[in-house]
């Protein structure tokens, strides 16, 4: 596969993996689990055939690792980035004292005054690393680099979980945790 054709193939799996599974007729189980004979399949009538071996390849190659796999390799779910009610049955545990936020400048002064949301996903999304971070913002623009207290609001009780591919999650970061960098 062309470098091209992977990325479109990676979006459309987000779309019919986190957002719009109806798309296809795709069903989910409540912890976000797809069958892979079933997308296969879907996916095949939908004009978009892929391979077993496309779709393995696809999944481990995958830059950010969207996409996991299970054990047997029959089931397969996005690792984070929802907006479709899935519970991905993430633990709650203690972050590195500190996380970063990439955003566009334009969204600054609404996120020092207001705090950071988790808008269309379920969750408010960090990162460890400072490049990640940029990355993600330079998507919506110019970018600007946020660092989080993030030991702080786990000692006041706020609930951290790390999806499979090293995302960060938090419902929300109230603005006195928020420094512009
Ligand atoms: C901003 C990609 C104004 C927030 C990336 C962001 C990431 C506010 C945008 C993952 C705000 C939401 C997630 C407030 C938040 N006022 N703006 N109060 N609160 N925002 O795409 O974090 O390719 O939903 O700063 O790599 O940018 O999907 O979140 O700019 O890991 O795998 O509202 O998406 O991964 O945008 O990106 P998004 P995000 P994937």
């Amino acid at each position: 596969q062309t470098p091209s054709k992977l990325t479109s193939i990676s979006k459309f799996l987000s779309l019919v993996l986190r957002h719009q599974p109806e798309k296809i007729g795709l069903a989910l189980d409540a912890s976000g689990w797809a069958r892979v004979d079933d997308l296969l399949q879907k996916m095949e009538a939908a004009g978009q055939p892929l391979s077993r071996e496309a779709l393995r390849e696809l999944v481990n190659a995958s830059d950010k690792k969207r996409f996991a796999l299970n054990d047997d390799e029959t089931l397969i779910r996005a690792n984070q980035g929802h907006s479709i009610d899935v519970d991905l049955d993430l633990p709650v545990i203690t972050p590195p004292a500190v996380l970063y936020h990439g955003t566009a400048s334009r969204f600054v002064e609404s996120i020092l005054s207001g705090g950071l949301d988790r808008r269309a996903r379920h969750h408010v999304h960090l990162t460890e690393d400072v490049s990640t971070a940029v990355a993600v913002g330079t998507r919506y623009g110019d970018p600007v680099l946020l660092r989080i207290d993030a030991a702080r609001m786990a000692s006041l009780g706020h609930q951290f979980r790390c999806s499979a591919n090293g995302v960060w999650l938090v419902e929300g970061v109230p603005p006195e945790f928020i420094e512009r960098v």
